[in-house]
């Protein structure tokens, strides 16, 4: 990853300095991702430096909605949204309507400057990469390009360089990930003293105002959140019904372009259709059978 995005004090100030005045919109909107129990809302709560989102150990998911927490820093106003599990398998039973999934678009539009995706250091599990992988299902591909992985459990460093850990990793997936997201990482540990806090926002905000500068300022955008954009007249349960229709869309059309769409629509069927359709396959079955047995001595005497 050679480093070069890991985030660096050293970085000249005054250049971005010149950069946000440049822009017209001052507002960045952060959305935190990632697998359940990583720390995503005490991230949230450092970047806003109060107790805002929800945040503790709990052997299921604490954090059951979307929500947003708004801050300033340097001279941005800052938006993160805070996520429920909306990345991993186990989404299609938490939320078949797509309704949480429709929330969260809408409160990110226009579009997210950057996604956190949140992992604890040293815990990057095959449940992190599905959640990764449900990130790209969600958003697109193309959100790599927008995604800063932060690691929480900083302290577990114990001093040492982020920068080294990742390069050294024997954990493939991470490396591969970190890659992925153009080498775009920084660590916080959550339950630090306010000073060594600020400095780790700092950190992260210096990797997503050279993000936004990559941009030219523009946020991710995709077919959602275009839609999302033209909905302005609308009530809010009318713009979350035509989001969750345009998220439902592909899951339900593509199966019908594929050519064994039947086969599809088959494992789709309640039990009681698939149970009957067997059964007049069975019946079919042994009458062809029958029919055939049936010819075979006409056969013999001909
Ligand atoms: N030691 C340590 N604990 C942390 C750190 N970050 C988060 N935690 C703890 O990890 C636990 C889970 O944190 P949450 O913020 O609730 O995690 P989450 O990802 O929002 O969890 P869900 O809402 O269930 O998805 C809490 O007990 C936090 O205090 C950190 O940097 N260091
Ligand atoms: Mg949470």
């Amino acid at each position: 990853m050679g480093g070069r995005k890991v985030a660096r004090d050293e970085e000249n100030a005054y250049g971005f300095q010149e950069f946000r005045s440049a822009l017209q919109e001052r507002r960045l909107r952060l959305l935190l991702a990632g697998r359940s129990g990583t720390g995503k809302s005490a991230t949230g709560n450092s970047i806003l430096q109060r107790k805002h989102f929800l945040s503790r150990l709990a052997a299921t998911a604490v954090t059951r909605a979307c929500a947003t927490g708004s801050c300033r820093w340097a001279s941005w106003d800052v938006e993160v949204l805070d996520t429920p599990d909306l990345f991993s398998p186990e989404v299609a039973q938490a939320d078949p309507g797509f309704e949480e999934r429709g929330r969260c678009y809408l409160l990110s539009a226009p579009g997210p400057h950057a996604v956190l995706l949140v992992t604890q250091l040293g815990r990057f599990t095959a449940q992190d990469l599905r959640a990764w992988r449900g990130v790209k299902a969600l958003f697109g591909a193309g959100i790599a390009a927008r995604t800063i992985v932060v690691f929480t459990r900083r302290e577990d460093l114990a001093g040492g360089s982020l920068q080294q850990y990742v390069r050294d990793t024997d954990n493939r997936a991470l490396r591969e990930l970190v890659a992925e997201c153009g080498g775009r990482c920084c660590a916080f540990d959550n339950r630090a003293a306010d000073g060594e806090r600020e400095a780790q926002v700092g950190e992260l905000m210096r990797l997503v105002e050279e993000l936004v500068r990559d941009h030219g300022g523009v946020p991710y955008t995709n077919d959602v959140y275009r839609l999302a954009q033209t909905l302005g007249g609308l009530s809010s349960e009318d713009r979350l019904r035509r989001v969750v229709e345009q998220l439902a869309a592909p899951a339900q059309t593509w199966p019908d372009r594929w050519p064994l769409a039947g086969l599809w629509r088959w494992t789709k069927a309640g039990p009681g259709t698939r149970y009957k359709l067997g059964l007049a396959a069975l019946l079919s079955a042994l009458v062809l059978l029958y029919l055939l047995c049936r010819r075979r001595p006409e056969e013999v005497t001909v």
